[in-house]
């Protein structure tokens, strides 16, 4: 198990699509597990492989509150099958858009077909914050930020921190 690097905004990486994951085996598995540590690390509440830089269809998620009771899921190649039309608004942040945060409407509840850690089919109905944390995971997989949904003004404010932020920490 390894904590990975969590790539932040602005990176181009972060708007690459994600190709569907051909088969789930022992690497599949491991990165799964790399993630899921480093998203606990990070103190998220979910993971998509590219944020870690690999564009493959993989999610890791834990949306549970308490320490103790961990109830990791993970999702290879998830689809939605179904959306619901009325729509929820959630406070979001993401580990790739550092101490940022905004309200985001989404359909309240949808259905995901994926393929679990071992590879097996299944059918998840979703609401509440597992909706939204999935929607907010599958937009990663087509390169789409939660900043994407705020004013042109508000994202390039967002945008124009976090990269004034790199240059100041990681250039000498
Ligand atoms: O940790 C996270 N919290 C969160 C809160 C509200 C809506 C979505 C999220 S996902 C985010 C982790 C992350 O960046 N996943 O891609
Ligand atoms: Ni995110």
């Amino acid at each position: 198990m390894t904590i990975r690097t969590i790539i932040t905004e602005p990176d181009k990486l972060l708007r690459q699509v994600s190709k569907p994951v051909g088969k789930v085996g022992k690497k599949e598995q491991e990165l799964m597990t790399d993630m899921l540590e480093t998203m606990y690390a990070a103190n998220g509440i979910g993971l998509a492989a590219i944020q870690v830089g690999i564009p493959q269809r993989i999610i890791v998620m834990d949306i549970s509150k308490e320490e103790n009771k961990k109830e990791p899921r993970f999702f290879v190649n998830p689809i939605i099958k179904n959306k619901d039309p009325y729509k929820a608004t959630y406070e979001e942040g993401c580990l790739s858009v550092p101490n940022q945060f905004a309200e985001v409407d989404r359909p309240s509840k949808c259905e995901v077909e994926y393929l679990d850690y071992n590879g097996n089919k299944q059918l998840l109905k979703a609401e509440g914050l597992l909706a939204t944390c999935i929607q907010h995971e599958m937009d990663h997989l087509e390169g789409i930020l939660f900043i994407d949904y705020l004013s042109k003004l508000k994202r390039s404010m967002i945008i124009k921190k976090l990269s004034k932020l790199k240059s100041s920490t990681l250039e000498v």
